[in-house]
């Protein structure tokens, strides 16, 4: 039996609106769903497992139709998704009555209820959102039927407004493999037994890394799961590490150099740290035309001549401070500290 395991598609969201990148990612996140249903159908999958947040907020009819003609299109696999808290069964949702194709089963109540799949051996456990918090730790006290069948739990949320639950409870509860939705960092909480799948597509800068599903296998009574890589882009974090040496240009230019070894399609967020010349500046602000650069921040020291300093300044209160504080053995920190003292001296005496 083999079947995908996904989460937080968020169908519908938007985001990085106002990046010139921006226009595209909606688009994007509906692609990559395509993308990902065609891949089950071409690898015969037989159980498609949806952990929640399907959509971004209350789906549009017309978007239950286009998903569940997506659905439609599979011909082996089975799929089973609950409603997660972003797009959560409300009274008056598109959800209540839509008729889901025969391969689809949404598990739409507030409470457990399981979908049996007898040629498969398996079964699988879920509910869903009727709104858009829940603080009960609803899952700590599910159990599967002792029946013999594969047992899945579809679980969405963890965090304290989202159905908190215990992890070792929710191990102890005998399910075989607990399939979770609504972190959106793909993690495994317990080999091949417990993992959130994460979000399909990264949905915003916090997102950083890599972006997918699980597919997993169960066979002999042991379950297997790897983690498959799909995101069309990912966003990730570029650290530059400055000295004395760097400018603007020498910095704009590694930026570049990066970004065209590490992937153009990415979105990144730059970061400068260390040491820099006092005279120079780095102008930021510049940086997002060298790549999808969605922020960068400068956290460079200025790096002072302390001993001349020192020199010029004699025995006035920056000259006593370089003094009482420098050497030539100063670690990082301490140059960092020194450099935070001169500069603020400086700047207030003007000097
Ligand atoms: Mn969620």
């Amino acid at each position: 039996m083999r079947f995908f395991h996904v989460a937080d598609v968020h169908l519908g969201a938007a985001p990085d609106q106002g990046f010139p990148w921006g226009t595209r990612r909606k688009e994007e996140i509906w692609d990559s769903f395509r993308r990902l249903i065609a891949r089950a159908e071409k690898e015969q999958v037989d159980l498609l497992l949806i952990a929640g947040d399907l959509f971004h907020r209350q789906p549009l009819l017309g978007e239950l139709k286009e998903v569940n003609y997506l659905f439609s299109t599979l011909t082996r696999t089975k799929v089973v998704f609950i409603v997660g808290n972003h797009d959560y069964w409300r009274k008056d949702s598109f959800y209540g009555g839509f008729p889901w194709c025969e391969n689809v089963t949404c598990l739409d109540s507030a409470r457990c209820r399981r979908v049996v799949f007898p040629e498969l051996g398996t079964a699988v456990y879920g509910l869903s959102y009727h709104s858009r918090e829940i603080q009960e730790p609803l899952y700590d006290s599910i159990k599967p039927k002792q029946d013999g069948l594969f047992s899945v739990l579809l679980a969405h949320g963890g965090d304290g407004q989202h159905i908190p639950f215990d992890k070792r409870k929710l191990l102890a509860s005998g399910f075989d493999y607990i399939a979770l939705g609504h972190i959106h960092k793909p993690q495994i909480l317990e080999r091949n037994r417990m993992a959130y799948a994460g979000a399909l597509e990264p949905l915003d800068k916090n997102d950083c890394g890599p972006h997918g599903f699980f597919a997993g296998e169960y066979q002999d009574g042991r379950v297997r799961i790897t983690f498959v890589p799909w995101a069309a882009r990912d966003y990730r974090w570029l650290e530059i590490r400055t000295d004395e040496n760097s400018t603007d240009f020498s910095v704009q230019r590694q930026i570049t150099e990066y970004v065209q070894e590490n992937g153009t399609k990415h979105i990144y967020r730059v970061r400068l740290e260390g040491f820099r010349d006092p005279a120079i500046t780095f102008q930021t602000e510049k940086y997002s035309a060298l790549g999808n650069i969605i922020e960068a921040v400068d956290h460079t020291e200025p790096a002072y001549n302390f001993a001349q300093l020192k020199e010029e300044h004699g025995e006035d209160v920056i000259g006593c401070l370089i003094g009482k504080l420098g050497g030539p053995d100063m670690d990082d920190i301490q140059k960092k500290a020194l450099s935070y003292g001169v500069w603020a001296l400086l700047e207030v005496s003007g000097r």
